[in-house]
Formats: structure tokens, C-alpha cells, sequence
């Protein structure tokens, strides 16, 4: 693998205090809602292992880095402690990607922690970029990178353009389950004032524009089967989450707090969503149980269409 380097050393895990905290709120899709971290700082970007029993996510805490919480509770446990954010957990458990410096360096790390490899070569100019998210089959990262989006093949390092157009920013999200899209979202300029959510192709054809809404549309995941992808509404001061089905139509609200929620992501088994929000008093990692059932009613996704 070209370009890789060792940049940084792990030095220990460490403890927060923090405890479950269960408030049921009975509203809308939402079957229950937890809040599994508690520190004064900022906790956002959450990402489930594999097997759905932890979430690692960003921190503010200690400069900047990635932590990792049960996901049934309890206290927070630090995974790095260099510069790392917007982490992604690999489909077979064991590695983490993040980007760090901003979003200028694309790097993966054991999900245990320890030191990080470098993955893309420093001739890829990634600045505000990265974002990682991994092929299904855990042989590909894509990233952002100057708002174009890229792919790079892990066990060959060979590096491909998904999407490049000069009218538009795009931020790379989230891999469909079939494999044929990447999410974005996709703006027209670098301050993402009006960003909307966009499906880039792997296999050739035209993005397809889900969103075609006013403010930022931005975050978008896909459900574990497909059907439908989770987002972020930001309208004014508001951050709200919103579901739309993958082959579009009307979205729905699925956050009834006015206030920050950000960073959604589906549960490997697809119930649940583990999202940043101030709702506690500053950002924090919860997670919201869905009703799936309902929520596909309203989305016009029936039980038997994929
Ligand atoms: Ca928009
Ligand atoms: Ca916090």
C-alpha cells in the first residue's frame, strides 16, 4: 500500500463518568430514546460496530478524538488520542476510519486503538475533506476530498474518482447495501448554505438528487436493508432528523426537538438510530428505537417491496 505512515501513538484507554439514562417519549417514530454520554463536551459522529454493541464517536473532549460507549450505556472509553474524527467502524469489526487534521489526512486504526495507518496518499489534496464510510465487503473506503468524492481499494491502494463536477461540493456519506450508490450531500458552494442529499453512482449513470429542499440536507445514511436513508435537516437553528424512502418522495421527521440533532446512523440491525444531540443540555450520543413499521407506512415502503 502506498503512502502509508505511521503518524501517531495510542497511549491508553481512559474512563469519563457517565450512566444510562432512559426517557420514553411515546411521540411520533419513536419508540425510545437513551442518552449514552453525558460530558460537558462536545460528542457527535457516532458509529456502531458491527455485532451493535458499541458506538464509537468524536469527542471534543481531551482536543479532539474518538471514544467509544456500549451501546446499552455506560462509561465512555477513549480510543484515541490524537487529532480523529468523523469515525467509521469496518463491516468485520476490526478497524476504524477517521480522518484527522481537519479533515485533511484519511486514516484507519485498530478498534481497539492503537497506531493509525495512513491510506491515502498525501498527493490526494483532502482539505475539508474525508468522511470515510466502507464498502460492505470491507475491501473499500470512500472518502471526500475537496468536494470531489473518491474510493480507494484497501489491498491494492488503487484510487478511484466517483464524482467531480465543478458547480458542485459534494461530501461522501454512506455505501447503499446493494453496492451501487455512495451517499452525499451535494452543494454549490464550499459553506454548504444549501446542500441537498444526492446518490453517486458506482457503476456509471447520473446522481440521483433525493432532496430538493430550501437550507442543508446533509448526513445521509442508508438503512441496513436498503429501503430507506436517514438525515440531517438544518433550516435556521434547527437540526432535525428526517427519513425519506431510497427511491424518494415525501420524507418524514423523525426528531420532535428544536433544537441540535445531527449525525444520524442505523443500527446494524436496523431498529435504531444513534445521533448527536443537545437535547441534555449540550451534544451528546443518544439513541432513538424506531417504529419501523409505521415509519415505512408513512415513507409508502411496504413489507414486500424489497
Ligand atoms: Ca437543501
Ligand atoms: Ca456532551
Amino acid at each position: 500500500m502506498s503512502g502509508r505512515s505511521i503518524s501517531a501513538v495510542m497511549l491508553g484507554m481512559m474512563l469519563s463518568v457517565s450512566g444510562p439514562h432512559t426517557d420514553c417519549q411515546g411521540q411520533g417514530f419513536q419508540k425510545s430514546l437513551t442518552q449514552l454520554t453525558f460530558d460537558p463536551e462536545v460528542d457527535y459522529y457516532p458509529s456502531w460496530s458491527p455485532d451493535g454493541t458499541w458506538i464509537v464517536f468524536s469527542s471534543s473532549r481531551d482536543g479532539g478524538n474518538l471514544w467509544k460507549v456500549s451501546a446499552d450505556g455506560g462509561p465512555a472509553v477513549q480510543v484515541t488520542d490524537f487529532s480523529s474524527n468523523h469515525p467509521s467502524w469496518s463491516p468485520d469489526g476490526s478497524l476504524i476510519a477517521f480522518d484527522s487534521d481537519g479533515g485533511s489526512v484519511l486514516q484507519i486504526v485498530s478498534s481497539d486503538g492503537g497506531i493509525p495507518i495512513r491510506i491515502v496518499p498525501e498527493t490526494i489534496v483532502m482539505s475539508r475533506g474525508a468522511h470515510p464510510c466502507w464498502s460492505l465487503d470491507g475491501t473499500k473506503v470512500a472518502f471526500s476530498a475537496e468536494g470531489d468524492v473518491w474510493m480507494i481499494d484497501l489491498p491494492t491502494a488503487e484510487l478511484t474518482l466517483i464524482f467531480q463536477d465543478d458547480g458542485y461540493y459534494a461530501r461522501a456519506f454512506c455505501w447503499s447495501p446493494d453496492g451501487r450508490y455512495i451517499t452525499a450531500d451535494v452543494g454549490t458552494d464550499v459553506e454548504k448554505s444549501d446542500d441537498d442529499v444526492w446518490l453517486l453512482p458506482l457503476e456509471g449513470g447520473e446522481p440521483v438528487i433525493l432532496t430538493q429542499l430550501p437550507g442543508r440536507e446533509g448526513n445521509p445514511k442508508y438503512s441496513p436493508d436498503g429501503s430507506m436513508i436517514v438525515y440531517m435537516s438544518h433550516f435556521g437553528e434547527i437540526r432535525s432528523l428526517w427519513m425519506i424512502s431510497a427511491t424518494g418522495g415525501d420524507p418524514v421527521r423523525i426528531t420532535n426537538h428544536e433544537g441540535f440533532n445531527a449525525n444520524p446512523r442505523f443500527s446494524p440491525d436496523g431498529t435504531r438510530i444513534a445521533f448527536s444531540s443537545d437535547r441534555g443540555g449540550n451534544p451528546d450520543i443518544w439513541v432513538m428505537e424506531l417504529d419501523i413499521e409505521a415509519l415505512k407506512k408513512a415513507l409508502g415502503i411496504y413489507p414486500d417491496s424489497r
